[in-house]
């Protein structure tokens, strides 16, 4: 099972976005392991975003990702890093699919809505950043013998 970190973006917050977002996710089977609004301290968006510190965007970036509350969480499924970027679109809005978040809810390159860990070794450090100890909790969820196949002793 893979854990990886979402950022509902300011402006998914601001414009309402939160619940629809969210249950896309959810009805994909992903599981909700870590979740909490929160304002991104200018030091914490420096760190998250650091390579890309020498980036023409980088500074209206960390701006924008301070300007306003996030939603933050952590999911939780087989894939789940892979699963989520695909859920989510390519990064800028007037170029993502049809069908993705970022196609389906925003038209705009810079605010994007949402963020997703890229990697293992990303999900491991962002999830560190953003969620402290006691915050990612394993709970059982119930409808996961009907997400996944166990017969095979593992999730399928
Ligand atoms: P994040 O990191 O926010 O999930 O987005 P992506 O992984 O899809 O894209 P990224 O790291 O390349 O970009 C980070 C963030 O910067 C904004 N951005 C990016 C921008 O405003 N102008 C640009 O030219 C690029 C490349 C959007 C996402």
């Amino acid at each position: 099972m893979e854990t990886t970190l979402i950022i509902f973006k300011p402006d998914a917050v601001q414009r309402g976005l939160t619940g629809r977002i969210l249950t896309r996710f959810e009805d994909k089977g992903l599981q909700v392991v870590g979740m909490k609004l929160m304002q991104i301290s200018q030091q914490l968006a420096a760190t998250h975003y650091e390579a890309h510190k020498e980036r023409p965007f980088y500074p209206g970036l960390v701006k924008f990702m301070t300007s306003s509350p996030v939603v933050v969480l952590a999911l939780r499924g087989n894939g789940a890093i892979g699963i989520a970027r695909n859920l989510m679109g390519a990064t800028f809005g007037s170029k993502a699919a049809p069908g993705t978040i970022r196609g389906d809810f925003g038209v705009s390159n810079s605010f994007n809505l949402i963020h997703g860990s890229d990697s293992p070794e990303a999900a491991e450090r962002e999830l560190k950043l953003f969620f402290g100890p006691g915050e990612v909790l394993t709970w059982p969820r119930h409808g996961d013998a009907w997400i996944y196949d166990m017969s095979g002793g593992k999730a399928e």
